[in-house]
């Protein structure tokens, strides 16, 4: 990985001991970042030199806005991250995400928030999508990051506040079925984003950006057009080496392999199952 700068303002990242989060504290820590880490369990691995973590819920407004002082940018990676019950998802996802703005907006900082490709998931596998097409959540997961990013446009317009939103495909160790053939993000790739959503002078007139959190992959025909260019950001893994394995990896599900998200848009499916009128 290239050297970047570390920004000049500490750095808060919520979500810290989640696997993302985990990631992003090493690679971050080991560029020389200052980060004030938190998260609502303890985090697991020795803190990087310049960090310091703290306990907090997102739920809780003033620990959020204590832990924001002074912070230049927010990365906002915490909460809840698959799909659950309204009730489940409601606290820490929205609830937790107008506290995060809140302190964006009080610091000036920039917002980095990891939404998700669950925001379009009910897009079909044959559409090709643009940042500004419609959001088709595909549960309350997804619901709970398209709020974020609207949420996101409201502080811009009212306050100024800059967003970038990473609409993340698959960001694990190495893709694990043939869907990840497309939509898989590996950590190096989400490393280098993260960092270029952070140091980026300017995120234009707009204010904010969405980009498509997905690597260098062949079979990533489903998304086009963003705003990576504005950040200065290209892909450059591949999940590719993994095709011949996992191609015929399918779930059988013919709802789950119709639409872009996958397992998510399967979940208490029932439409065609019941009477309509
Ligand atoms: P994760 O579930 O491992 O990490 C989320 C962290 O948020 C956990 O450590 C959890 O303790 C914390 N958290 C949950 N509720 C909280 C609350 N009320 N207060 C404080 N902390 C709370 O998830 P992962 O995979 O690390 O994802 C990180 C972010 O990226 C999530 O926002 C997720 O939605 C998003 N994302 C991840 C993708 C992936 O493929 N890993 C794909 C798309 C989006
Ligand atoms: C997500 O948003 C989840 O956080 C992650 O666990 C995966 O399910 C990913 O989407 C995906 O669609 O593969």
């Amino acid at each position: 990985m290239t050297a970047e700068t570390a920004p000049s303002k500490p750095v808060l990242l919520t979500g810290a001991s989640g696997a993302l989060g985990r990631v992003l504290t090493r690679a971050l820590g080991d560029q020389g970042w200052t980060l004030r880490l938190t998260d609502r369990v303890p985090f697991p691995d020795p803190l990087p030199e310049g960090a310091r973590f703290q306990v907090a819920d997102l739920e809780d407004g003033p620990a959020i806005l204590r832990l924001a002082e002074g912070c230049g940018t927010i990365l906002h990676f915490g909460g809840i991250s698959v799909e659950h019950p309204f009730e489940t998802v409601i606290g820490p996802n929205i609830r937790g995400l107008y506290h995060v703005y809140e302190a964006a907006r009080r610091e000036a900082a920039r917002m980095v928030f990891a939404s998700s490709n669950h925001t379009i998931g009910f897009h079909e596998r044959s559409a090709v999508l643009d940042d500004d097409c419609r959001h088709a959540p595909d549960g309350f997961y997804g619901l709970s990051k398209a709020y974020g990013e609207l949420m996101g446009g409201l502080y811009r317009d009212k306050h100024g506040v800059e967003s970038v939103f990473l609409r993340i495909g698959s960001c694990f160790p190495e893709p694990t079925d043939a869907r990840m053939l497309a939509t898989w993000l590996s950590y190096a790739d989400m490393t280098r984003l993260v960092m270029r959503a952070t140091l980026a002078p300017s995120l234009g007139a707009a204010g904010t950006v969405v980009i498509w959190g997905a690597s260098n992959n062949s079979r990533m025909t489903w998304w086009r057009r963003d705003g990576r260019a504005v950040i200065g950001w290209a892909p450059q893994d591949s999940a590719d080496a993994h095709a011949a394995a996992l191609e015929g990896k399918t779930s059988g599900n013919a709802i789950v392999e119709r639409y872009q998200g996958g397992g998510f848009t399967g979940i208490d499916y029932s439409r065609g199952k019941t009477p309509t009128r």
